[in-house]
């Protein structure tokens, strides 16, 4: 028994005051004990056999996203948060936290559940143990994470892991915090079973607690999809992609080519988080630290994602979907007809019509990456993979163009850093408001993102051979609001491009934001799109950049001196080449 971690689980223990402990070993005869608890209690519901072993829950309708604004970092100097993040000083989280916690456990099951992120046997390998007294979160860290001995085992007697408390507590708004502590690489959630709330390996740990470790030890932790892309000749290039939630990485990670795209394979290796180093040949090397994807069910289906849909078909968990009368999970942009009546997710009788959703628009499948498809022979290679190219993306109405590059890595840790993107429903709050959205990673860097840029322009020169950077949008729509892109598969055609343009491709021209496609090199035959279309897919529109500029000033003040100089030389740059 590891003392250090035995220790910690007593004194949770006394806090919490749980009628019992249970130390989860990641078996299957737990895990279907558990689920036979949760279907006798209600938690779960056991869907039609057509999904085998595959479950239904519902949270309570008003805990069904993150919740950033009682998300806090808690370092002694407000500073060290940054601007970004929601601040307590470690007492007052402390303070607050403690009485909630007091015998929040009563009469519940406190389950141990060690995990490890990344690969078995990997040096970028990390261990955690996650205290909670919610069993739906122990079987979804069974799928999203390697639970259970595995971990132990990696651990050993050694004291090294991060610690996360988790209690559901009463679900009430009132009482729900997400505290972390990364001086003493500590977790503390409460009042919440959702997703990032209560997943704690996930945002909590593998991006807020590693992106400040990341820091300190010279590598990367970032909110990106890793893929790989091999061409006709079978040559496999690989590229990792930070977009905002529900923008569009698992959709990208398991992108299928379209038939026009002949002898085109693509790769999935991840499809949220990347943990990224530097290896002794200059490059930079992804592994994902996850095991399964918490992906967003609305508009998955097999037009659009035909390798989630055959992920999820079975060994997987459906959160705030709606249901068939046969007890298929349903969901908005699911395959089919939409059915007459359904029961939606809110357990409510639900018929077609209706202005209300059928599945909450933030509804989840969880399953297991190994039974994705197109999973990549090497995601769970030890060493990771190499890569070649890293691209920033967000929703944007208007504005960013298709794809553009990078002039440098200098020049690319800009365009991260002005990522701007609408907001979605994976968390709280109003959807399809334009937000500053750096790196993709505003609700999830630990630390102030000033300090951010300046990891992120220090790492440039650590690497001999750096990944080219670059910036898509999927999302851009016409006069009538449409999105003008058809997207999905057809991102292929932009990847190639990217992917070209890595090998040496010269079918780039100037622009005041970096380099466009040559005309005619993003391959467009095909596709149903006017020439006027076309052209603007790619323009650049001086005074709407102009205007961009100004409001990125405007986001860089908030971070004063702890902004890098040159973030603000690469952004007066920028107005200077736009004339
Ligand atoms: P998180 O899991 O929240 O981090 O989200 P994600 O970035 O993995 O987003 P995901 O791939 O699940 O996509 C979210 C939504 O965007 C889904 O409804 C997709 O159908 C839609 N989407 C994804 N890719 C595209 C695209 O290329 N074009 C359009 N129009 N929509 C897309
Ligand atoms: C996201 O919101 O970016 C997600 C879902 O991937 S959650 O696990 O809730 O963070
Ligand atoms: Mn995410």
């Amino acid at each position: 028994m590891n003392a250090a971690l035995k220790s910690w689980v007593d004194e949770c223990a006394a806090l919490c005051k749980p009628a019992k402990i249970e130390w989860c070993d990641g078996s299957d005869a737990e895990n279907t004990r558990l689920i036979n608890e949760m279907t006798a209690s209600g938690v779960l519901s056991k869907l039609n056999d057509a999904y085998p072993n595959s479950y239904l829950h519902r949270s309570n309708p008003n805990d069904v996203a993150r919740t950033e604004h009682l998300t806090f970092i808690c370092t002694p100097s407000k500073d060290d948060a940054g601007p970004n993040n929601y601040w307590k000083s470690p007492e007052d989280g402390r303070a607050q936290m403690l009485p909630l916690y007091d015998g929040c456990m009563a009469g519940r099951t406190m389950y141990v559940v060690p995990y490890l992120m990344g690969p078995v046997g990997s040096p970028s390998s990390k261990v955690g143990v996650e205290i909670t007294d919610s069993p739906y979160v122990v079987v979804n860290m069974r799928i999203m994470t390697r639970m259970g001995d595995v971990a132990l085992r990696q651990l050993g007697h050694s004291s090294d892991f991060v610690k996360g408390l988790h209690s559901l507590g009463d679900l009430s708004p009132d009482r729900r915090f997400i505290m972390h502590f990364p001086e003493e690489k500590l977790i503390w959630s409460i009042g919440s079973g959702y997703g990032g709330n209560a997943l704690l390996g996930k945002k909590c740990f593998a991006l807020r607690i590693a992106s400040t470790q990341a820091r300190e030890e010279g590598w990367f932790a970032e909110h990106m999809l890793i893929v790989g892309i091999e061409n006709p000749q079978g040559e496999t290039t690989y590229v990792a992609a930070a977009f905002p939630s529900a923008c569009g990485k698992t959709n990208l990670a398991m992108l299928v080519p379209p038939a026009s795209q002949k002898g085109w394979k693509v790769w999935t290796v991840g499809d949220d988080i990347a943990w990224m180093r530097v290896g002794p040949d200059g490059r930079l090397w992804a592994i994902n630290p996850e095991a399964g994807f918490f992906g967003v069910a609305p508009g998955t289906g097999s037009k659009t994602n035909p390798n989630a849909m055959a992920s999820l078909k079975k060994n997987s968990i459906f959160t705030n979907v709606a249901v068939t009368k046969d007890g298929m999970p349903w969901w908005e942009g699911i395959d089919g007809e939409v059915p007459e009546t359904l029961t939606d997710w809110k357990g409510q009788p639900w018929a077609k019509g209706s202005t209300e959703k059928a599945a909450h628009p933030n509804a989840r499948f969880t399953a297991p990456a190994a039974q994705c498809p197109s999973i990549s022979p090497k995601w769970e290679d030890p060493q990771g993979v190499p890569i070649s190219a890293i691209i920033f993306g967000g929703r944007r109405a208007r504005t960013a163009p298709l794809v553009y590059q990078a002039r440098d890595w200098n020049h690319g840790v800009y365009v991260g850093a002005s990522v701007a993107s609408e907001t979605t429903a994976a968390q709280t709050g109003a959807v399809g408001v334009v937000r500053r959205d750096p790196m993709a990673m505003l609700p999830f860097c630990g630390y102030n993102m000033g300090d951010y840029f300046a990891h992120w322009l220090r790492m440039g020169g650590r690497m001999k051979h750096a990944p080219k950077i670059f910036h898509v949008n999927w999302f851009r729509q016409n006069a009538a609001g449409k999105f003008v892109w058809p997207g999905f598969g057809e991102n292929l055609r932009v990847l190639r491009w990217v992917i070209d343009r890595c090998n040496g491709g010269d079918a780039a021209v100037e622009s005041a934001i970096g380099h466009l496609p040559a005309p005619g090199a993003v391959d467009m035959s095909g596709l149903d799109l006017d020439d006027a279309t076309r052209a603007d897919l790619f323009n650049v529109d001086a005074g709407e950049w102009k205007a961009e500029a100004e409001n990125v000033a405007e986001f860089f003040a908030k971070f004063g001196s702890r902004l890098p100089a040159e973030m603000e030389r690469q952004r007066l740059d920028l107005l200077a080449r736009l004339g």
